[in-house]
């Protein structure tokens, strides 16, 4: 049995929710809170499993990783049906250029202990905060929204009419771009598919509100 080690709110713990429904595979759920008791991701027992001291952690036999992009071409790779990635190779590559905008470039930034240290070290309050996430959300998001406006042809999902790889990334960093109140007027094919894939009960389930250790 597969565990998984995550928070509600941690937007690349939702990637892996959303994949894990879509894959319908079972795991064990482990919550780590990232604020509780000073951050339990901090807690040697945890940094023993993840050395990153970051959420989502999967332990499968002999198999323990960090890393949710891993974790997802992990599952794709021991879980074909449904497939995240397309069948050839420019098509994969144009998936991946879509999802590492929002796993490589979007989300380190707005990541808690990176808040943190602007906090603490450059005296930002809330308001600096949210313009800080903002700023690199909404440069992101809208650098998605092209790439989805240079497409052949308008699908209901990012790259098809099945979910894969960049809808699972764009819909957890929606939910963020959300709570950060970063304006999505002139991002319409960023809604539509959000829209569209909060339809799916992999994805309306996947959600932070829905998970048992939400606050
Ligand atoms: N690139 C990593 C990012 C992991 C990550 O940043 N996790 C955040 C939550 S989304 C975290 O654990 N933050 C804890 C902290 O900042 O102390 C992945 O995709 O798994």
């Amino acid at each position: 049995m597969i565990r998984f080690h995550g928070y509600f709110r941690s937007s690349s713990s939702y990637r892996c929710r959303i994949a894990f429904n879509l894959k319908g595979v079972d795991y064990d759920f482990v919550p780590v809170h990232l604020l509780n008791d000073g951050g339990q991701q901090k807690k040697p027992e945890y940094k023993a499993l993840n050395p990153q001291m970051l959420v989502p952690t999967l332990e499968a036999g002999d198999l323990t990783i960090g890393q949710s992009m891993a974790m997802l071409e992990w599952l794709d790779e021991k879980y074909p049906e449904p497939a995240f990635l397309p069948d050839n190779a420019d098509d994969r590559a144009r998936v991946r250029a879509f999802s590492q905008i929002i796993a490589c470039d979007i989300h380190p930034l707005q990541n808690l202990r990176v808040l943190a240290y602007l906090r603490e070290n450059y005296g930002e309050d809330q308001e600096g905060i949210e313009r800080w996430c903002q700023r690199w959300i909404g440069d992101g998001l809208a650098a998605c929204e092209a790439l989805l406006a240079r497409r052949n042809k308008q699908t209901t999902y990012c790259f098809g009419e099945t979910p894969g790889l960049a809808d699972i990334c764009l819909v957890p960093q929606v939910f963020s771009a959300h709570r950060f109140k970063v304006d999505l007027a002139e991002m319409p094919l960023v809604r539509a598919v959000h829209e569209a894939c909060e339809q799916l009960p992999a994805f309306a389930d996947a959600h932070p509100s829905k998970q048992p250790d939400a606050a």
